[in-house]
């Protein structure tokens, strides 16, 4: 009778939270720069062992273990109706450049401490319960945010874009992945697509990234909609030439043309009237990067969200039309203008919100609704799964920086929270 477990059980439910910050600091040692920050890309040296240490963290917790083509990795504990739709929880480990170790790593170790802690309680799942690590959620080497997520999702447009995606070093996706053992053939890709009601429920643990929940003193933060993400490259080109020669009214500097269309996002950002508009040019690269040569040539590359769809596709749109004015007043050319991502922002599901809230009531946690301006593999995953995301807070709200801390506190919290939730969504 599930109401009994959860009686007996709530004192029962403890985390170990020495092994977890030791797993979180001894996963953060992977990395390609220098403690204490983090870099782990998708496919490299660091990323692999960083997947066998996951890998072997599920044997030791019983779970069983596969991986799909593009190295989406599922451990399961399987419930005494195996044959249901399973409820599945998970997040990501790979980090940003100079990034932080808690990023995603929360929500995958978090997720197998959550196992943890329901059977040492004694918990039998009814549907099966899965973790799932999911392959690059950061778009650091591909240019491609929630790759394996969005795969799962059932995305024919990537798998396509696949065939022919190369890094900064031009080396092929299948390359690479082929190099961490993965992708053996290129039309294996559409084989991790997610076969309909493989999950009744996906739920994410994940540091706010935002400084809401510390501010206000509030344990956890219960995610009711992520928002919609957009990226967009694009490139001018002029005549360069010599900085000390060229006279100004014959130049044509691309890097002028970059410098006017990167305050232009901030103006139609800003003028889209609502504080949830957001915009940066994360990248901003010259050619040839020479102090004494006029660029001849820009990349940029923005990054623009917004929790309403529409508002976010008419920034989306100043900003074609910025580029395209600068490069006529420029005399400069836009060679390259590629929408990459435009994706619509995800609800979670009400049931979840139910559970996860029932939880945090039971725990005794302060809790409140938020959306997520960052966005999270759930927001794929909502397409295919009902969703649910749980926030924990993160120092000053820091993310994205070596700085990124939560406590040993507040992810406890968030562990069982996670574990609460996905017993009730297991027993449902
Ligand atoms: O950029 C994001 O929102 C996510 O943290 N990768
Ligand atoms: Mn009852
Ligand atoms: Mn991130
Ligand atoms: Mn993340």
């Amino acid at each position: 009778e599930p109401h009994s477990f959860f009686q007996k059980s709530l004192s029962l439910l403890s985390v170990d939270t020495e092994s977890l910050q030791k797993e979180i600091d001894e996963l953060a040692a992977f990395s390609d720069t220098p403690a204490p920050s983090v870099t782990r890309i998708l496919y490299t040296e660091k990323d692999v062992l960083a997947r066998r240490y996951i890998k072997n963290l599920m044997g030791l917790s019983g779970l069983s273990v596969r991986e799909d083509a593009v190295g989406n990795i599922f451990g399961r504990w399987d419930g005494h109706e195996p044959e249901l739709p399973a409820v599945a929880t998970g997040s990501h480990i790979d980090a940003i450049p100079y990034s932080g170790k808690y990023d995603g790593v929360v929500g995958v170790l978090g997720a197998i401490e959550a196992i943890n802690v329901l059977q040492r309680s004694g918990f039998r799942p009814r549907r099966s319960l899965e973790v799932i690590l999911f392959t690059s959620e950061e778009p650091t080497r591909f240019g491609i945010s929630c790759l394996g997520s969005r795969l799962l999702a059932g995305s024919e447009v990537l798998v396509e874009a696949l065939k022919t995606t190369v890094d900064a070093q031009n080396r092929s996706f299948l390359d690479a992945a082929r190099s961490a053992e993965y992708a053996k053939d290129q039309d294996d890709l559409s084989s991790v697509f997610l076969k309909k009601g493989t999950y009744s429920a996906f739920v994410e643990l994940h540091i706010e990234q935002g400084p809401l929940l510390e501010e206000e003193g509030i344990s956890i933060g219960i995610v009711t909609a992520i928002a919609a993400p957009a990226s967009i490259k694009l490139e001018f080109e002029g005549n360069g030439g010599h900085a000390g020669a060229v006279l100004m009214p014959h130049r044509n500097d691309a890097g002028l043309a970059a410098a006017e269309l990167a305050l232009a996002v901030e103006k139609h950002v800003l003028e889209s009237g609502s504080i949830d508009t957001v915009g940066t040019v994360g990248i901003l690269e010259l050619h040839p990067g020479a102090i004494n040569s006029i660029p001849s040539k820009s990349h940029l590359e923005i990054d623009t969200r917004d929790i309403d769809e529409q508002r976010r596709n008419i920034v989306i749109e100043k900003i074609q039309h910025s580029a395209s004015k600068i490069a006529i007043d420029r005399g400069v050319r836009l060679s390259e203008f590629k929408i990459i991502n435009q994706d619509p922002p995800a609800l979670a599901e009400k049931t979840i919100i139910g559970a996860m809230e029932a939880a945090s009531k039971e725990l005794n946690l302060k809790h409140k609704l938020m959306i997520s301006r960052a966005y999270h593999d759930s927001l794929f995953m909502a397409r295919v799964s009902p969703m649910g995301m749980i926030f924990i807070p993160c120092y000053k709200g820091y993310s994205h920086k070596p700085e990124e801390y939560a406590s040993s506190q507040d992810i406890a919290n968030g562990v069982k929270v996670l574990a609460l939730t996905l017993a009730k969504l297991s027993l449902h």
